[in-house]
């Protein structure tokens, strides 16, 4: 069994696979509304087995950068890139979330290929390493490679690949087929303004080998998936990662593709994640006691890719009348380089026909970001074979306390 070397895990983890190991934060926790995740509890999504040994032994690792094509790998060890006469360190408050969050909610318009997740496969933690253009800088990448670039268009745009550790059988890490990679364009791993960093420690702790341990390439504000855990290599390239998962997976079609008429290649990789939010409180289905003056008291979270903070979040009762929430979130949040979510708690009128007990009560919410994209209204309309970035109107159904 490749994955009975796999860490203990939090049992509050709402498990959607046991191997490899893929659980969401659990609602209880999301409807607490702390700020920062707490690590146990913060959602996991392996593909493989969690690696383990030498390769991540932090006395041991080593971070081979190839910093342009037919050059030479430079490598770092962990105690290189914790030598704070060399890097500076750097803290980014930033959410992980998986591209197929809420995938369930695609589940009941039609029956979408994936695992299983319902609100909770997002998380907020405070990161901390060093910033990778620093990286980049050391290693002999020129600064404005990526970022003053007079070459235009895909074929002449750079590329950051990342490779992690994980491999399909545990001792064969030099395998090289089926090991997990992605790529970001390297404008954006060396724009300080994306705040892309190597980061070996989470909330204060060392990193935790489900999270990537001993280091981890944190991309905020794209897919869960750019963030690559278990961090062996970094490569300056003229293409994008060929790995499966950022060709042949995350991305999204239109309703109407099938698998037979699928074809992954005219499509660009989920980079920046759309809008999207959910309410964490009441939990569905649930029993919910009115306020005196008729009102039901939601909570939730709102978030949205690109650095993009939230300007609003909105509730209803029936979709025609809103009501705005309010929003919480650390004083003088920049909305345009924002990484961590927005909470929200509401108060939503409960329409008189509907105060009774044992009323049926459906709860909406949609969030509106600091460029006015909104979510959409249905999940049909965003509804895809592999069930990605699912981002239409939250809905859930709860009852009036009898
Ligand atoms: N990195 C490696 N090496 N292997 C993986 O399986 N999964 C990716 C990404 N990085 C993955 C990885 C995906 S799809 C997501 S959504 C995030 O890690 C999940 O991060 P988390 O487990 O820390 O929540
Ligand atoms: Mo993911």
């Amino acid at each position: 069994d490749p994955y009975q070397m796999d860490p203990k895990r939090d049992p509050e983890l709402l498990v959607q696979a046991a191997k490899p190991f893929n659980a969401e934060c659990p609602l209880s926790q999301l409807a607490k509304q702390e700020y920062l995740t707490p690590n146990e509890k913060f959602f996991v999504r392996n593909h493989l087995p969690v690696p383990t040994g030498d390769i991540v032994d932090p006395k041991k690792y080593v971070l081979e950068i190839i910093p342009g094509e037919d050059q030479e790998p430079v490598k770092l060890t962990l105690a290189d890139l914790q030598d704070e006469k060399r890097f500076k360190r750097k803290k980014v408050s930033a959410i992980v979330q998986c591209s197929g969050n809420r995938r369930e909610d695609q589940n009941s318009v039609a029956q979408v290929e994936g695992l299983t997740w319902y609100t909770g496969a997002i998380s907020n933690a405070e990161w901390e390493g060093v910033a990778l253009k620093d990286v980049l800088d050391y290693v002999g990448v020129p600064r404005d490679l990526g970022i003053n670039s007079e070459l235009e268009g895909e074929d002449e745009q750079l590329h950051l690949q990342m490779e992690g550790l994980d491999r399909p059988k545990v001792g064969e890490w030099r395998d090289t087929k089926g090991f997990y990679g992605a790529s970001i364009p390297l404008a954006w791993a060396q724009d300080p303004r994306r705040d892309v960093i190597l980061t070996f420690k989470m909330n204060g702790e060392p990193l935790p080998a489900d999270h990537g341990a001993p280091v981890r390439c944190l991309v905020p504000g794209v897919a869960g998936a750019r963030s690559v855990k278990w961090l062996n290599k970094l490569i300056v390239a003229s293409e994008e990662s060929q790995s499966h998962w950022q060709q042949n997976d995350y991305k999204a079609f239109n309703n109407s593709t099938t698998w037979e008429t699928a074809d992954f290649s005219s499509l660009p990789a989920i980079q920046d994640m759309p809008v999207n939010s959910a309410i964490s409180w009441p939990s569905p289905k649930s029993l919910v006691q009115l306020t005196p003056d008729g009102c039901v008291e939601m909570k939730g979270w709102a978030w949205s890719g690109g650095g993009r903070g939230i300007a609003r979040v909105d509730v209803s009762a029936d979709g025609h009348t809103w009501t705005e929430a309010e929003l919480k979130r650390p004083e003088g949040q920049s909305l345009t380089r924002t990484w961590a979510w927005t909470l929200w708690t509401a108060k939503l009128p409960v329409p008189a026909d509907l105060q009774k007990p044992g009323k049926a009560l459906n709860l909406i919410v949609k969030a509106v970001d600091a460029q006015y994209n909104v979510q959409p209204e249905s999940i049909e309309s965003v509804w895809n074979i592999r069930g990605v970035l699912c981002n239409g109107w939250h809905r859930i159904q709860v009852t009036i306390q009898p």
